[in-house]
């Protein structure tokens, strides 16, 4: 047998003393050096008792040793489980217990908080700093570097990723070893992908962005990545001079665009720009156009769905829209109720079915299949519909989802925590228009009777149990939420009404 993912993404190269990382300062990690620590990290995984198929759960910050971890993962045939490096203990103590992890890597800094919790489920706890020190590369060290790749099937799982639903409780998407490696090929052929790419990466490496699409695509072709710790605008137009391609969500761009040094001089080399994970505004599209003389690519995806479609590499890249379904994937608009595809030009929920959808969520299989069909169409959630040239564009989203910088924030996890301090009888989350992160969650709340919220406190509370990019930006207070006839809280009246609430806030100003 194999291991299709490694194989075709890792082990091709090995023995390549080209570079695959290039570090801030001069620093360079090879392909093989890059191999050779995933080796050693693997024997380490192996030696404190993974199994092929247990989950390793991993909250570190971005570094080269990181990446090795997810490629240890997928040698050894261990299920990858990145966490956002802004969850809670609180956050993280679900997902953990949740995902039945066998092991657990962290900062030192969050070791203490979580080792009680590893403890009682039987779990080994290790470390990984930003630096790429700690227990786990101590461990590794003492490890061969080479290492028996673990035969594995496409349809063998390589990693979750929790996506929070619209009830609150996040649902661990299940990846196959196919679903990934299928859509990274797909992508490095549709969007040319050479071992010449030099591809400027400063997306986390938590989720599908950061790690399935721009490293897993880079790696298909072999290229190599200027790999920043995270978005910064000196860094991006430091180093872009060096680079042939980006990925990023809209506030990359938004930001760059708002840096005179950001210009046709600047990126007149570049060969490629791609956007994603929220939407891109028409209006960015053209600011961009306008500025560097190149079109940014526009392409659509999802935790569940990794991409789905893409705007094209040749051909026009149509503002407002993200293009056209992937090779191998369906797409249809369908009704909400019936799910029968609708006409041409009708706004529906946008379902795919393909290669690149996931193998559901994780012990949740009412959930599963309420959103996965029987014939394997994946109901998205999202609003779409098809223009006459078959371009898809994204309207809305049928789904209760604020989508923050890029990151998801899903109103039910706020409103639970809101409604649970005191003086609060009620609340309601929204998403507001916002310059610097497309959308931002704002609060509204209803006084308990005959109370006054501590709205200081409140916050307080909420940042003691949320990650930052979830905590509401504003907490307004009103006399009663408006409701319909059904007594449904009616959230897009509260969105009209707050709609400007940071009109004219300075790009990157926090409000
Ligand atoms: C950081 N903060 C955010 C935030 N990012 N708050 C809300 N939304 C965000 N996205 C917090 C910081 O912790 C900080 O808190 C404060 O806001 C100001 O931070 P900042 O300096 O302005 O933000 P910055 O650190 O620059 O980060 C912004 C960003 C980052 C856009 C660079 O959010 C980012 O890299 N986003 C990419 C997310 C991503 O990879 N999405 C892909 C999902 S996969 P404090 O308290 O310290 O001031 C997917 C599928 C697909 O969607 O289609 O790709
Ligand atoms: P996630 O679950 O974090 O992968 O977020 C997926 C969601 O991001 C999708 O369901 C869409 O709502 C949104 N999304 C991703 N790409 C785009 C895009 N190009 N335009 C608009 N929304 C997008």
């Amino acid at each position: 047998m194999a291991n299709p993912l490694f194989d075709r993404l890792f082990a091709c190269h090995a023995g390549r003393a080209d570079p695959f990382l290039h570090l801030p300062g001069d620093g360079v990690l090879s392909y093989d050096a890059f191999l050779a620590v995933s080796a050693r990290l693997a024997n380490a995984l192996a030696a404190v008792g993974l199994v092929p198929g247990d989950r390793l759960a991993a909250q570190v910050a971005k570094s080269p040793e990181a990446l090795a971890l997810y490629a240890a993962c997928a040698r050894a045939g261990v299920i990858f489980l990145p966490l956002n490096t802004a969850y809670t203990d609180e956050e993280l103590r679900y997902f953990i217990e949740d995902s039945g992890a066998k092991m657990v890597v962290c900062d030192p800094v969050r070791e203490a908080g979580l080792a009680p919790l590893a403890k009682g489920l039987g779990a080994a706890l290790m470390t990984l700093d930003g630096a790429g020190g700690g227990s786990l590369t101590a461990a590794a060290a003492e490890q061969p570097e080479t290492h028996a790749v673990v035969d594995r099937a496409g349809n063998d799982l390589a990693a979750f990723l929790y996506t929070s639903g619209t009830t609150g409780r996040s649902k661990g998407a299940m990846l196959s070893q196919h679903n990934l490696l299928s859509n990274a090929l797909v992508l490095a052929d549709l969007w040319r992908f050479t071992d010449a790419d030099v591809l400027l990466h400063a997306l986390p490496i938590f989720h599908t962005h950061g790690l399935f699409v721009a490293t897993n695509v880079t790696l298909a072709a072999g290229g190599s990545m200027i790999f920043l710790p995270k978005f910064d605008v000196d860094a991006m137009i430091a180093h872009l001079p060096r680079a042939t391609a980006m990925m990023g969500v809209p506030t990359f761009y938004t930001r760059l665009l708002d840096d005179k040094r950001f210009d046709r001089d600047l990126v007149g080399h570049m060969r490629l720009f791609v956007s994603g994970s929220a939407p891109m505004l028409a209006e960015t599209h053209d600011r961009f156009a306008a500025r560097t003389g190149q079109r940014i690519l526009e392409r659509y995806g999802m935790t569940e769905t990794n991409m789905n479609t893409s705007n094209p590499y040749e051909g026009e890249r149509r503002a407002g829209t993200v293009g056209f379904p992937l090779p191998g994937v369906e797409l249809k608009i369908c009704h909400p109720e019936t799910g029968a595809a609708l006409p041409e030009g009708e706004i529906g929920v946008i379902e795919v079915r393909g290669p690149n959808v996931f193998q559901g969520y994780w012990q949740m299989p009412d959930k599963t299949a309420a959103e996965l069909r029987p014939d394997g169409f994946f109901i998205t959630g999202d609003l779409g519909r098809l223009d006459g040239d078959g371009y898809v564009s994204i309207v809305g989203r049928g789904k209760d989802l604020i989508i923050s910088g890029g990151y998801n924030i899903y109103p039910k996890e706020v409103e639970v925590v809101l409604d649970d301090q005191s003086g609060v009888l009620e609340s309601a989350v929204i998403g507001v228009p916002h310059p610097d992160f497309g959308e931002t969650p704002v609060g509204v709340l209803v006084a308990a009777p005959g109370e006054v919220p501590d709205l200081e406190a409140i916050g307080a509370a909420v940042a003691a149990r949320l990650a930052r990019f979830k905590h509401p930006r504003e907490l307004i207070v009103v006399e009663e939420l408006p409701r319909n006839t059904m007594g449904k809280v009616q959230k897009n009246v509260l969105r009209d009404r707050y709609a400007g609430l940071f009109d004219g806030v300075a790009q990157g100003a926090q409000a």
